[in-house]
């Protein structure tokens, strides 16, 4: 081609560059994403609860008090990655590939919402957990943890390669946030995703937290002693109750003779001399007496609940900061009035309820996530919504907020006409739930099923059980009414409800697994075994 010719096709491509540039007009908003692992409704005190009044969370509270609180936020597979995944493609695991935590990379060759935003002349940043095993694409900057991260002197990859850092991770990923702020291009709009570690297991608290709550008394949930009596199997075979599964030395900092080796390859391994002796001058005390109690039984899981709750909330205060901090960065430096301010979570947590922690589960304490979000001048602070809304939902919503086109193949919905109070008449009016990772860490059975805001309707279809609950009988989900003549009618809907969002969504058939062949993967003893014993029953009827 002819140098004059390539010219006049440069500037004709320059001059598109600045139009489209243009008429964005760049009074574009930035979007603030700050994302937690594993930080559960209930310990917000935004959405009130009965830890509200113990464990207060104000800067949290003041994105709801200026913007929304969503009530009702479901997500698509309550587990890291997965999620993940799902707010990164606006898609389903069956779409984006990601299904369970194990094993997978995430395929960062497709279609991401931060490549889209990039094309529309966003700056796109993440600083944080990550956990999807391939590097991050479409982010400008990246500074990610690997896996799972460490709480103290934690390690960062970055482009360049990896190194350590000294101090409190929540501190240290907050500090970069800012960093990355400062230095930005200030002409372009921008999107920061700040995600916290915390508050995922094993919850080490930061140094300046170590003691908060002592003396206090965490409200128990009333279904801390559920006996799993009114569901199928799937409730009652998990491995993760606070009784059984939650250990002294790998779990609550006790150094126990037998459990010491697990609390020495924990955060506690990770100290450095400074470091442990602030947690020995917080916990060896407070460990002899419990030594000493000699607890058993009920007073032990108690006890174990109050140690769990008390590091949870610990580490949950300085997410909180983290929130605070970066509210003040943006108000001083006038990005308050046109940055969209959002929080949300991987997915819930049990804080006790049902005897568990962790999640998976579609009950509603971990399949529900937090979702706050402030945008002044459109969102009208103090807000509530109950719409089913999704982290399906949220790469639509980037978009949207960036004046950027939509895909066709996203599966979700962008929230802005929500958060502008304008619901279109065509919202849905059910969810759908997928969750994979049987076998695996917990031993939650996999999971499908499909919630319309009441009734929940559930299927373990390896195993071939069905639930269904009533939340507005039943808001503890204690009593699946699946069968009872009173519900038929309900039972009928629910399954039409759940085959088209099966189609709508395209899901593949499922294949069931061969449960007498997987490999069991318990931590607790008596689960094991338990579980080696149904195995083998499972077997010996096979063999017959
Ligand atoms: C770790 C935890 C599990 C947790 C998974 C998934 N065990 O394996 O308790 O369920 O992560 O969490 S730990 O002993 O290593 O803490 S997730 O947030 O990544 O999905
Ligand atoms: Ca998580």
């Amino acid at each position: 081609m002819k140098p004059k010719k390539l010219k006049s096709i440069f500037c004709l491509l320059s001059a598109f560059v600045l139009l489209t540039n243009a008429s964005y007009g760049d009074s574009r908003p930035n979007i603030v994403f700050v994302f937690s692992d594993d930080h559960a409704t209930q310990a917000i005190s935004a959405y009130g609860g009965r830890l509200a009044k113990v464990a207060p969370t104000p800067n949290l509270d003041r994105i709801a008090e200026q913007g929304m609180r969503f009530d009702r936020c479901m997500v698509t597979n309550s587990i890291c990655g997965p999620s993940r995944a799902t707010i990164l493609t606006g898609k389903y695991s069956h779409k984006n590939g990601f299904y369970t935590n194990e094993n997978t990379v995430f395929d960062g060759s497709q279609q991401t919402f931060p490549k889209l935003l990039q094309k529309a002349g966003y700056q796109t940043a993440i600083i944080g957990k990550w956990h999807l095993g391939s590097n991050p694409t479409g982010f400008d900057h990246w500074e990610i943890l690997p896996g799972q991260g460490s709480y103290y002197n934690p390690d960062f990859i970055t482009k360049e390669g990896k190194h350590r850092e000294t101090g409190y991770v929540t501190e240290i990923v907050t500090d970069k946030a800012k960093a990355w702020l400062e230095q930005r291009d200030k002409d372009k709009p921008f999107i920061l995703m700040v995600q916290h570690k915390a508050p995922h297991r094993a919850w080490d608290p930061a140094p300046e937290y170590l003691s908060a709550f002592d003396g206090v008394e965490i409200p128990e949930p009333e279904t801390l002693f559920d006996d799993y009596s009114g569901r199928g199997t799937a409730a009652r075979d998990q491995d993760m109750t606070i009784e059984k599964t939650m250990t002294l030395g790998r779990d609550l900092k006790v150094k126990e003779k037998d459990a010491t080796g697990d609390f020495m390859k924990r955060g506690y391994g990770r100290l450095n001399p400074e470091q442990a002796a602030l947690w020995d001058a917080a916990y060896q005390k407070k460990n002899d007496a419990f030594l000493a109690a000699k607890l058993t039984g009920k007073a032990l899981t108690r006890w174990k609940y109050q140690r769990y709750m008390k590091d949870y909330l610990r580490c949950i205060k300085s997410v909180d900061d983290s929130v605070g901090e970066l509210q003040q960065y943006l108000s001083k430096n006038g990005l308050s009035e046109n940055t969209v301010f959002i929080y949300s979570s991987d997915q819930g947590f049990y804080l006790g309820e049902h005897g568990w922690f962790d999640k998976r589960f579609m009950f509603d304490e971990s399949y529900r996530t937090p979702l706050l979000v402030s945008w002044p001048g459109k969102i009208k602070p103090g807000s509530v919504n109950r719409d089913l809304v999704s982290n399906l939902d949220f790469a639509e919503t980037f978009l949207d907020l960036a004046g950027a086109k939509i895909p066709q193949d996203m599966q979700g919905a962008s929230l802005v006409p929500i958060f502008k109070g304008s619901k279109p008449a065509d919202w849905r009016s059910s969810h759908y739930y997928h969750y994979y990772e049987y076998p695996g860490w917990h031993m939650v059975q996999r999971h499908e099923g499909v919630y319309d805001g009441r009734y929940k309707l559930m299927r373990y279809y390896d195993v071939d059980e069905w639930e269904l609950y009533d939340m507005k009988s039943d808001p503890h989900e204690m009593k699946s009414v699946y069968g009872h003549p009173d519900y038929t009618e309900i039972s009928k809907r629910l399954h039409r409800e759940l085959d088209g969002l099966r189609k709508q969504f395209d899901l593949p058939v499922i294949e069931k697994q061969d449960l007498s062949n997987v490999n069991m993967r318990y931590h607790s003893e008596s689960i094991r075994k338990a579980g080696i014993a149904r195995k083998k029953a499972a077997e010996a009827k096979k063999v017959k």
